[in-house]
């Protein structure tokens, strides 16, 4: 794909590690949306200007590099206000993206299910909302028309119109989201009647998430039409999807559910849009919490996605730490983390997710957490009660010990509503 050429502005404020560590994630970010970063200009200032965001004289600088090249798009490692955005794109003459609007611009050409279409469509209307008057600017600059005075009266009833066609298309999305969501309420329910665990992959964006659901998908040779989509590149998934693992060897099936990764700064339109995308993860009862070990910025970005889990209500779920990637470190050990959030009991395993024999660990792990969170009994389960039996077969890793005059007599590990509801078959022993 032909790459488009733009100019990236970052501007320094305090923090020097998170600036650089910004900047580079915003060149990423360039690169995933299709364009390619030729030029940055840095500017460190006590202050943002209010009007500008950076100085007049770094304005000039830039508007003669564009001038000099042809470039016409410049990219800002933030989010401008609504009379940056449009100052700006008038004195430069250029097309200005913010942070906000270029990561819009990504997960707009990814979505691809209609919920992600909803959420996205609904986030960019948000964000053009306020931004219609610099807009408008924009286009009637492109347009040749000059003498913005003597056209404002017609431009300003425009922009009434313009205003009211959004208003109207976010109502209409809305209502959209509304009926999509109860058809995820109503999956979810299914999902939790199988009585399969459910485990949840979740990090930080380009951790390999998807990878280790497709190692998975492979380990048990599963057709490759289940597969999800990954690659090196930022938000290459933006949807939820949920697969069955049965990993065999004895172990316990269980749901294993993929979806949007995590970024520092994710605009709040965004956020907002992505909500209950975002909030299924609190309806799992194991979290993976996937990280990049080959990423100098890992523990950062472990903080990010620390946080969030906590801002959607996921804080409190038993979870599994996965240093990812350990065949591009040098020297890959569980590395003694001292990121706030992470807690004692918390599992950790190093791994690669190219790596078949750390897939298979992985599940061990998984099924060890499983296991740990269930009861171990024998029962006997009647023969009149065929349902139970059948239920336990599949939902809990049990096995058959005898068939007695009375039942079927097994062993194994129950959940606890199941130990509560099946509490008259135990045998003397365990009850
Ligand atoms: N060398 C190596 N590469 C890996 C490993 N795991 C994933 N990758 C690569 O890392 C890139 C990102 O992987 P994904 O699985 O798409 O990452 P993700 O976490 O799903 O990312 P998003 O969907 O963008 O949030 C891909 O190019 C993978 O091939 C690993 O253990 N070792
Ligand atoms: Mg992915």
């Amino acid at each position: 794909m032909e790459h488009k050429q733009v100019v990236l502005v970052g501007l320094h404020l305090n923090d020097s590690r998170d600036f650089d560590r910004s900047l580079k994630e915003m060149k990423a970010l360039a690169e995933a949306a299709g364009m390619e970063v030729v030029e940055t200009f840095t500017q460190a200032l006590p202050k943002m200007s209010a009007g500008y965001y950076i100085g007049t004289g770094k304005i000039e600088e830039i508007t003669a590099y564009l001038a000099m090249t042809g470039i016409g798009t410049v990219l800002f490692d933030s989010q401008l206000s609504p009379i940056q955005l449009r100052n700006l794109s008038g004195k430069m003459s250029a097309e200005v993206i913010d942070r906000t609007n270029l990561i819009l611009q990504i997960f707009s050409e990814r979505a691809r299910t209609r919920e992600a279409r909803l959420q996205v469509d609904y986030a960019r209307l948000q964000y053009a909302l306020p931004r219609l008057v610099g807009m408008h600017e924009e286009l009637g600059r492109q347009g040749g028309t000059s003498g913005a005075m003597s056209n404002r009266g017609a431009g300003e009833t425009k922009i009434e119109l313009d205003r009211r066609k959004i208003e109207h298309q976010i109502h209409e999305i809305k209502k959209g989201l509304e009926t999509v969501e109860k058809e995820r309420a109503t999956q979810r329910r299914q999902r939790m009647n199988s009585g399969l665990p459910r485990v949840s992959l979740v990090g930080y964006t380009n951790a390999g998430k998807s990878t280790i659901l497709n190692a998975m998908l492979k380990s048990m040779s599963e057709d490759e039409e289940k597969q999800v989509f990954e690659k090196d590149m930022l938000f290459a998934t933006l949807d939820t999807s949920v697969r069955k693992i049965d990993p065999g060897r004895d172990r316990l099936p269980f749901l294993l559910s993929d979806t949007v990764g995590f970024i520092s700064n994710l605009p709040t339109t965004l956020v907002k849009a992505f909500r209950s995308t975002l909030e299924e993860t609190k309806y799992a009862d194991i979290l993976l919490i996937v990280s990049d070990l080959s990423d100098p910025e890992y523990r950062s970005n472990l903080e990010v996605t620390l946080k969030t889990l906590d801002e959607i209500g996921a804080g409190e779920i038993p979870r599994l730490f996965v240093f990812n990637k350990a065949d591009r470190v040098e020297f890959p050990r569980s590395p003694a983390i001292s990121v706030p959030g992470i807690r004692s009991e918390d599992g950790r395993i190093t791994m690669s997710a190219k790596n078949p024999r750390d897939i298979e660990n992985l599940i061990d792990r998984i099924e060890e957490m499983i296991n740990s969170r269930r009861l171990e009994c024998t029962l006997v389960i009647p023969y009149s009660d065929g349902g139970a039996l059948s239920s336990l077969l599949t939902s809990s890793k049990v096995e058959i010990l005898d068939y007695t005059e009375i039942g079927t007599k097994i062993h194994g590990f129950l959940k606890a509503d199941d130990y509560s509801r099946y509490a008259g078959y135990l045998t003397e022993a365990d009850s």
